[in-house]
């Protein structure tokens, strides 16, 4: 049978964890064909806890599940793993301002980034889940130098997914009826989702919706309100939905996005569309093994012009601030 692919996961203790773990060991993210060992990674604390979850792991049987290891060291936990998903982060609680909370993330993600750098597998891919993504995506790969830029990436699936059923509703169609969806920037709320280049069954999705009052006012804000709307109707952040965007993600990265469509990912910027070079950015992606390319030629109107501006200026600015805390 073939070589287990070893994916880690930290944080594996938390709600997305509980959700993610089992969608993995199920086939959802490798398929039913790849054997896969987990690698749990968590804070000291939350280790009993997480050995729970492990039993629970156990007792589904997962025929793929060839291996489950957990532990609080990160370069134990990162040996040799072909796909690192970064969900563990510090959240923000009351009293704490921006500044404390970069710096809290900031001492997780740079040690990630170390240890990564010194034991994962040569053809690692990183995926950041946890929040800020975009910059601690920016602090893991920074403190990676080893690894190749384009191994890292931010997660804003979970704000495409969003988009695709706000989008869905209002045309009266099922999400798989719409294509090329695009999230620009950073996992926030100045995050631009963009129907301007998106299709519903071929025909352009504005046209169809032929509304531009309701894309301004009503679709861009709920799709980047939705994770307060969540916490607000059930009295706990996206859990089940993050874990199966992550699982998206993961799965078209190392697959491929599907034919005649694209993805949104934050990934490093090569200053394509006008973005500042090496910013984490949520663009139009094109995956194939493993590697990824930016959609190029997209025409951009001045309505997206500002809002592509507005979400990256947020970004260079969480960028100075970690550069400024000497994170990066
Ligand atoms: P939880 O607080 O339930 O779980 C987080 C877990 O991370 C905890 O068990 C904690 O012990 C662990 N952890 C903390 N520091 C760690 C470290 N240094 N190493 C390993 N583990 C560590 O949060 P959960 O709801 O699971 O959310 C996880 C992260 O995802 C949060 O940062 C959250 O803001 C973020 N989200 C990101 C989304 C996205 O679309 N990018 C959407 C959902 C979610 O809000």
């Amino acid at each position: 049978s073939p070589t287990p692919v070893k994916v880690a996961v930290t944080g594996a203790a938390g709600q997305i964890g509980y959700s993610l773990l089992f969608r993995i060991a199920s086939g959802a993210l490798l398929g039913p064909d790849t054997p896969v060992e987990l690698r749990l990674l968590e804070i000291t604390p939350a280790l009993g806890a997480l050995e729970g979850v492990v039993m629970e792991l156990d007792d589904c049987a997962f025929p793929l599940l060839s291996k489950v290891e957990i532990g609080d060291d990160a370069e134990t936990i990162f040996d040799g793993v072909n796909l690192a998903l970064l969900v563990g982060a510090r959240p923000r609680t009351k009293g704490m301002e921006r500044g404390d909370l970069l710096e809290a993330n900031g001492a997780i993600f740079t040690a990630q980034g170390k240890a990564l750098n010194k034991v994962a597998a040569d053809d690692v891919r990183i995926g950041v889940t946890g929040n800020p993504a975009n910059t601690n995506a920016l602090i893991a790969m920074s403190n990676a130098p080893d690894i190749p830029r384009e191994r890292f990436s931010a997660l804003t699936r979970l704000d495409h997914n969003r988009g695709l059923s706000q989008l869905a509703k209002k045309a009266g169609v099922t999400v798989s009826e719409i294509k090329k969806l695009t999230i620009w920037g950073n996992h926030s709320a100045t995050q631009y989702t963009d129907i301007f280049h998106a299709e519903i069954n071929g025909q352009n999705a504005a046209e169809v919706v032929n509304d531009q009052a309701w894309i301004a006012d009503t679709f861009i804000p709920t799709v980047a309100k939705r994770g307060a709307a969540i916490i607000e109707a059930r009295g706990s952040s996206s859990a089940a939905s993050a874990a199966s965007a992550t699982i998206d993600a993961g799965r078209d990265w190392l697959t491929g996005s599907p034919e005649g469509d694209w993805v949104s990912m934050a990934v490093v910027s090569d200053g394509s569309y006008g973005v500042p070079e090496g910013l984490i950015y949520s663009y139009p992606v094109i995956t194939r093994n493993g590697d990824w390319e930016i959609v190029q030629g997209l025409e951009i109107d001045d309505f997206s012009r500002a809002k592509m501006d507005a979400t990256a200026a947020e970004l260079v600015e969480e960028r100075d601030a970690v550069k400024a805390l000497g994170l990066i």
